[in-house]
């Protein structure tokens, strides 16, 4: 039992977030969640950061959410906390890119912990399941509507009906993740990119990841239309302009983040 279930720290404009419960695999009880929506929102809210990376061990991204919590829950116990919707959805409020860097497990709410970031950075050990089925369970942090949306409705339906793993180099092909990369340069690679990410103009960043989000929820003309309002946004940004004026004058942008 550790007394911290993560572990926050900064590197340069990147905040970076690892969960700390390796003895359970990172298993995602409400003290860790607590912390890492806590986390989340602080670093959101903080000028000096541009991009938030959450990380696992070696062993475990996270193995799901707390069996040892959920095993003697009643429905009462579940509905009277608003068990998921309380705490998991606060990962939905962040505007910042967050990156995913995912080594081992991530099963369960740790899979679609990972499919709620907006990169996901897979090591070459990562494997991804929705094995909830095994507990007569089901997911319930948005893997039934997040994991077809993402991989489709054959892979999705295989995923959570058999409960089987999908390995990166399997989750690369579909979707599921951004990149794969070696074990040992996955933390160094992701902060490399979660680094030059943060580098770009935050109000820029925000306007993409907002209007690539709507691309899930929306219809194709409605999200047209937002993107390009979003798009005339972006000429009342100080940043753009210098962007565009840096090009031409072959130098590099100084970004004000406004
Ligand atoms: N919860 C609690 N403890 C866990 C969990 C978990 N999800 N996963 C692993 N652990 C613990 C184990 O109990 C074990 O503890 P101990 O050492 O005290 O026995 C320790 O972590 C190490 O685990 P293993 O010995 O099992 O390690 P292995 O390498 O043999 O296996 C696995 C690794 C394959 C990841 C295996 O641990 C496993 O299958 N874990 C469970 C995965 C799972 O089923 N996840 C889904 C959980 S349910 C969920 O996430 C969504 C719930 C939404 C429900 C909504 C309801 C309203």
């Amino acid at each position: 039992m550790t007394d911290t279930p993560i572990l926050v720290s900064t590197a340069g404009r990147v905040g970076l977030i690892q969960l700390n419960r390796p003895a359970q695999l990172n298993a995602l009880n409400d003290a860790l969640m607590e912390a890492l929506g806590a986390a989340l929102l602080a670093f959101d809210a903080d000028p000096a950061i541009g991009a938030i990376v959450i990380t696992g061990s070696d062993k475990a991204f996270a193995a799901g959410a707390d069996i040892a919590v959920m095993a003697d829950y009643d429905y009462m116990d579940a509905y009277r906390s608003d068990f998921i919707t309380r705490n998991w959805e606060t990962i939905r409020r962040v505007r910042k890119p967050v990156l995913a860097a995912v080594a081992g497990f991530a099963m369960g709410g740790g899979c679609e912990l990972a499919l709620s970031c907006d990169i996901v950075v897979a090591a070459e050990s990562a494997r991804f399941a929705l094995p909830e089925i095994k507990l007569a369970m089901m997911p319930g942090a948005g893997g039934t509507q997040r994991l077809p949306r993402a991989i489709g409705k054959a892979k999705a339906m295989d995923m959570c009906l058999s409960a089987r793993m999908m390995d990166a180099q399997e989750a690369d092909r579909y979707g599921l993740v951004s990149r794969v990369v070696p074990d040992a340069e996955l933390l160094d690679r992701t902060l490399a990119l979660a680094t030059q990410i943060a580098g770009y103009s935050l109000p820029a960043l925000l306007a993409i990841k907002e209007s690539v989000n709507r691309a899930w929820e929306s219809s194709l003309a409605e999200g047209i239309l937002f993107e390009r309002r979003e798009l005339h946004a972006r000429f009342a940004s100080a940043d753009a302009r210098e962007g565009m004026h840096a090009f031409l004058e072959k130098r590099k942008p100084a970004f004000q983040h406004r």
